[in-house]
């Protein structure tokens, strides 16, 4: 790109809750741009942006998409993220790649906690914002009142900038407030004419401009001025302060369209060309020196020494590994040394590509503002700053993500255990929120994510690319123990083999800590009871004892332990004599001092359509869940909660039955409680059959 066209350049993402339609928008301008022949459905799987094969199978976007089009004469870059809760983080990393956005509104759902929590982070990165009501062919009565309540959760100044003519089967096209003059649409063609405003519209239309008017004049005091003194303020003056608040974020423009049936999408491009910033305008991006941690601020500058950020990477089956990045200073060529300032390596840029959906368009350079994808990085992965060694600068890396759900993975074959290793390797440089690790007894490989949906995805995933198939095992509750009284009690060890024998002699009390202290070890040997030399090994022994549990092999948790007494032997003690023994007299104390298990509580908010509600809230109550609060938006229920982690393993399946796939909910751990003892007695049960099988198995 040529640095005169910068300055055009748009880089928009398109945001928004699952399934508001944010594809199907993208496709339309892809199509109306003449960039792609056809016009892509997400139904259909003809989606080039929803081009994954998941992605295909199950119509959501799992991953952020990418695609370049020109609108006149203004070359614009799409990045299409996904919605649905299990995929958010790839959508809040991508928004370091774009200083504007289209937020598509769903006005027949209204607003659920995923735009909520974009909108949020969308604040947090300093991304303007268009709002795009969709689906107006859609059930829409009274569709202004249906976005006021959504406005007021988002808590932002929209103004409008359109009124929709006709509604539903009838929507056909948009009042243009600013030039008021109607743009209808002849059926689904995407062709459009301009016309005069229909005769039963124009006072509606005059009214909705006068708002408009006012609304964008409060945004600059010399407008305001000049409007409050009843003067005329010309369209140029309009779009002038329109441009400037929406760049600072005062005000929010919202309009209309049904991009499924191509209405509204070519004034929503005049609008991102006309309204939303380019890399220029976007302000200069903080960073630190990596020398002394100075701040230091960049501009979309090409003449200044390069740097970039990586937000995304993608495993391309053709290309390998692509590292998507957003050039932030500079330009960028392949060959160039790249230096990563927070692990001090080094690295050559590959070749540079821009994304346009599944394929890669080859490039020779880049500059300040643009996203490329740069082909084969060994080392970089995404979060780094990647910038010239002798202007070094650190950018804020990625945003963290905790997996708050863990399943057991069993492979199927040992084929199959060979390749899953790897496989999740390579799909882990992809996505950061999961996380994997092997149980120690059952063998079983744990994944962790940020949802059943997520682990099921890459459950496929991993059979698709990597050829490892598993079989997705019950998540594995992350139960814990404590003990609810104190109590002392004596571990002692005496062994004579033959030769040099073991002694060790401990006498322990265990006492409750508050929930959440952990582990703390207190030492009340005077007189030399038991040389200094023995309390550590002695602690360690406690603590080795408390990672095994007592009760079914959880980790032990807000317990302290002190150490009052004991004996030695001038031969036969040592440190493992001394460990043993404390691991020995902290089971005889636990034993007598109630211990109990415990069990993760989760934080959930549940969405769903007002007529579901008395069936989810039933549901909650048999899975011993306790409602702690509604809220009402628009015509959904957002109900909040508080349930057990054991109950709402495989909730997501369930909810979707309940509500004909209507419903969404988030969770998040909220703290431990103690078990209801008949429950605890099965957990104990289990974890003793299989303690015993895993031994069983060990010696067959
Ligand atoms: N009636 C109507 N349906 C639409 C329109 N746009 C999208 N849809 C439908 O809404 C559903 C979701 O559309 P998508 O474009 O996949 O929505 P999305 O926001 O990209 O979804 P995620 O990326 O999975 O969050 C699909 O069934 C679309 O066919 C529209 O303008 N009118
Ligand atoms: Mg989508």
């Amino acid at each position: 790109m040529a640095a005169a066209e910068l300055e055009k350049l748009r880089n928009f993402g398109i945001l928004g809750q699952g399934g508001s339609g944010k594809t199907s928008l993208g496709e339309a301008m892809l199509f109306a741009a003449g960039t792609t022949p056809r016009l892509g459905k997400v139904q259909d799987g003809t989606s080039v942006l929803d081009h994954e094969p998941e992605e295909i199978k199950h119509h959501v976007s799992i991953s952020t998409a990418f695609h370049s089009l020109a609108w006149k004469k203004f070359p614009m870059t799409l990045i299409d993220t996904p919605g649905y809760a299990a995929f958010l983080a790839d959508s809040i990393n991508s928004m370091r790649g774009f200083g504007g956005a289209v937020f598509v509104l769903n006005p027949s759902v209204g607003l659920r906690v995923e735009s909520e929590r974009l909108w949020e982070r969308a604040n947090e990165n300093r991304v303007s914002r268009l709002l795009f009501v969709s689906k107006m062919d859609h059930e829409q009565a009274d569709v202004e009142e249906r976005i006021a309540p959504m406005l007021e959760a988002l808590g932002c100044k929209g103004v409008y900038l359109q009124m929709p003519i006709g509604a539903e089967a009838n929507f056909k096209g948009v009042v243009d407030l600013l030039t008021m003059k109607a743009c209808i649409y002849e059926g689904d063609t995407g062709k459009f004419a301009e016309a005069e405003i229909p005769s039963d519209l124009r006072s509606a239309a005059d009214e909705w401009r006068q708002k408009m008017v006012e609304d964008v004049a409060e945004t600059d005091d010399e407008l305001l001025e000049k409007f409050l003194d009843g003067k005329e303020l010309s369209t140029e003056e309009l779009k002038k302060a329109i441009r400037e608040g929406t760049r600072e974020r005062k005000i929010f423009p919202i309009l209309f369209g049904a991009p499924l049936r191509q209405i509204g999408t070519a004034q929503l491009l005049d609008s991102v060309a006309d309204y939303l910033p380019c890399p220029l305008d976007e302000g200069a991006v903080e960073g630190t020196n990596p020398a002394n941690g100075e701040i230091i601020r960049r501009a979309a500058d090409p003449s200044a020494p390069f740097s970039a950020y990586v937000f995304k990477t993608v495993i391309d089956p053709f290309a390998g590994k692509l590292s998507i990045m957003r050039v932030m200073s500079g330009k960028i060529a392949p060959d160039v040394t790249c230096y990563v300032p927070s692990r001090q390596v080094k690295e050559k840029m590959g070749h540079l590509f821009r994304l346009e959906g599944k394929k890669q368009e080859a490039v020779k350079e880049a500059l300040a503002g643009e996203i490329i994808a740069a082909a084969k990085f060994k080392e970089i992965a995404t979060g780094d700053t990647l910038c010239d060694e002798k202007a070094p600068i650190l950018y804020d890396g990625a945003a963290h993500f905790a997996p708050n759900i863990s399943f057991a993975l069993e492979p199927k074959s040992k084929a199959d255990e060979d390749k899953l290793p790897q496989g999740l390797h390579r799909i882990m440089e992809e996505d950061q929120t999961i996380a994997m690790h092997r149980d120690e007894e059952t063998r079983d490989f744990i994944l962790s994510g940020m949802g059943q949906q997520h682990i099921e995805i890459i459950v496929e995933k991993l059979k698709r690319k990597y050829g490892a198939e598993v079989i997705l095992k019950a998540p594995k509750v992350p139960y814990k123990e404590t003990i609810r009284g104190s109590a002392s009690a004596q571990g002692r060890l005496k062994k004579q083999t033959g030769g040099r024998g073991q002694f060790g002699d401990t006498w322990l009390k265990v006492e409750p800590l508050q929930p959440g202290k952990g582990f703390e070890f207190v030492d009340q040997i005077v007189g030399g009871a038991i040389p200094r030399n023995y309390i550590p090994a002695v602690e360690k022994g406690v603590r080795e004892a408390m990672a095994g549990g007592y009760l079914a092999g959880y980790q032990m948790v807000d317990v302290r332990v002190t150490l009052y007494d004991g004996s030695y032997h001038d031969v036969d003690s040592s440190d493992i004599a001394f460990k043993i023994a404390a691991s020995m007299g902290f089971k005889n104390a636990v034993e007598k001092a109630k211990p109990v298990l415990l069990e993760p509580i989760m934080n959930m908010e549940i969405s769903v359509p007002d007529e579901c509600m008395g069936d989810v809230i039933g549901d909650l109550n048999s899975r011993r869940g306790k409602v702690l609060g509604m809220d009402t938006k628009g015509h959904t229920q957002v109900i909040k909660s508080r349930v057990p982690m054991s109950e709402v393993l495989k909730y997501a399946p369930d909810l979707r039955s309940i509500t004909s796939g209507r419903g969404e909910f988030h969770m998040e751990f909220s703290h431990y409680e103690e078990l209801p003892t008949h429950l605890a007695e099965k957990v104990i049960k289990e974890a003793k059959a299989s303690k015993a099988a895993a031994h069983n198995g060990e010696k067959a």
